[in-house]
């Protein structure tokens, strides 16, 4: 598997970058595929560990849900917010605990479920890597049924599987689309994009908002408006998508992070340099993407507005953006004039 600058972040001095305030994400460390000998492509054998909150999950269950995999891949949601200092295993941890109530709405999240994956009903995401010896505790997590054990927690190379295996995996489309054209040309056009939004908007995103040095944060915010002048100019010569006609990895890629931007990024993150809606060609493309099928389902602005600010501050959740309102602004195109 490539380990490059469009799937994680370079670590080096991460250490004393972090030290320095910087937030310097770490990498996942299972990475199988599917495909490989012991992990064949098999309807109904793989199932997924998800946070609706975590952008990184938010690419997994697209690509699941726009190749047709809904019922051919199980998934089990976890709670927004993670565990707190009291909890008896540690603090920060993903719980799955559908009966644990949101602030936000004052009731438990519908969407949240209990542990199914392994069939022993873990509290924990931590517990699903600890039965293999793991330390680590992150969501996605793509896990085969049948041995027991995690295939992958790299959400880059998880929806390639699910593209390059749609239909044997069981994928309810007659004839699944791919999210990688074979076209080489445009494999490079995706990579280059890939790379430029993972590091200034996916992950751009966090180093703004994460960092506690105010030029780190700066230099952040700076590059994320960048990369949105230049995708508002790409998408001005009237393409629907990145790269033209197609919907492709490097959108479904874009997708998680500027449909957190207005509703949560601009205050939780400080990227309040401008919103979405105020990029009319940009605003467009999140429209078109949120229409396409499976895309509105895929993900919940309840859960992110849970997950981001019920963590954060004093635990309250703002109640706007009103003007207009989330997602359901995502219905009118015509709204950026
Ligand atoms: N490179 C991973 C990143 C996954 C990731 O950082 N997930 C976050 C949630 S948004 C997480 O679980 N962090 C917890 C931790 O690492 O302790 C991917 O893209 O799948």
């Amino acid at each position: 598997m490539t380990k490059d600058t469009s799937t994680q972040e370079d670590q080096t001095d991460a250490t004393a970058r972090r030290a320095k305030g910087e937030f310097v994400r770490g990498v996942s460390g299972f990475r199988h595929a599917i495909g490989d000998p012991e992990f064949p492509a098999e309807p109904g054998r793989y199932h997924l560990f998800v946070a609706l909150n975590c952008p990184w999950c938010h690419r997994v269950t697209l690509a699941r849900s726009v190749l047709g995999l809904s019922e051919a891949i199980t998934m089990d949601v976890a709670f927004p917010n993670r565990t707190g200092e009291d909890d008896p295993v540690g603090a920060n941890l993903w719980e799955f605990a559908p009966n644990r109530v949101a602030t936000l709405t004052g009731t438990p999240l519908p969407e949240c479920t209990v542990e199914t994956g392994t069939g022993e009903g873990l509290r924990l995401a931590k517990q699903v890597y600890q039965r293999e010896g793991s330390d680590e505790q992150s969501v996605p997590i793509l896990y085969d049924k049948v041995q027991g054990r995690i295939v992958s927690n790299e959400s880059a190379e998880i929806i390639r599987m699910l593209d390059g295996h749609a239909r044997a995996l069981g994928s309810t489309m007659s004839d699944p689309f791919r999210l990688v054209p074979e076209d080489p040309s445009e494999q490079q056009d995706i990579a280059a994009l890939n790379d430029r939004i993972y590091v200034t908007i996916n992950n751009g995103a966090y180093k703004a908002g994460f960092s506690s040095d105010q030029s780190v944060y700066a230099a952040a915010f700076e590059a994320y408006f960048e990369t949105l002048e230049y995708l508002e100019h790409l998408l001005s010569d009237g393409r629907p998508f990145l790269t033209g006609d197609e919907f492709t990895e490097a959108d479904l890629r874009l997708f998680p992070t500027l449909y957190r931007h207005d509703p949560v990024y601009y205050v939780r993150m400080k990227l309040n340099g401008a919103r979405i809606l105020d990029y009319p060609h940009l605003w467009r493309w999140l429209c078109r993407v949120y229409a396409l099928n499976g895309v509105a389902d895929a993900g919940s602005l309840i859960h992110c507005r849970q997950g981001y600010f019920g963590r954060s501050w004093n635990g309250v959740v703002p109640i706007g953006p009103l003007k207009p309102k989330y997602p359901e602004a995502y219905h009118q195109p015509d709204l950026a004039g």
